[in-house]
């Protein structure tokens, strides 16, 4: 058996690939690689920001028909808070910073916030 033989017999048995006879050797990579993390975007209640403010945002920074937004709106009302969709890190912490953003423009308390997905 040549060297060559030799070294790729053992790389391959340790699981390591041979690239030839320039002599290197990668191995294979210890963590399994995972998709890429999700974040929901959830809008909270509160006592004072208007339900019609609520359905605009939901109109305007997550495309929700009128219907949509005004039962999304509903649900944060009576249950306290609700998921607005579910995006990218930097998607969802945009659009969560755009809409408190937009919200202390116009005066409302209105609070939204990012959770990671499980
Ligand atoms: N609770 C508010 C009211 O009675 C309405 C509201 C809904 C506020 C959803 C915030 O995320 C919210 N005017």
């Amino acid at each position: 058996m040549s060297k060559f033989e030799w070294v790729r017999l053992s790389l391959e048995k340790e699981g390591a690939e041979y690239e030839g006879d320039t002599d290197v050797a990668v191995a294979p990579a210890k963590t399994k690689l995972q998709p890429p993390a999700k974040y929901q975007v959830v809008l909270l209640n509160d006592d004072f920001t208007p339900m019609d403010f609520v359905i605009e945002i939901l109109e305007k920074f997550f495309n929700m028909g009128t219907e949509q937004a005004t039962q999304t709106m509903l649900m944060v009302h009576t249950q306290g808070k609700a998921i607005c969709g579910t995006f990218s890190k930097d998607i969802a912490e945009t659009k969560a910073r755009q809409v408190n953003e937009y919200s202390r423009e116009c005066q409302h308390p209105l609070m939204c916030k990012t959770i990671k997905a499980e």
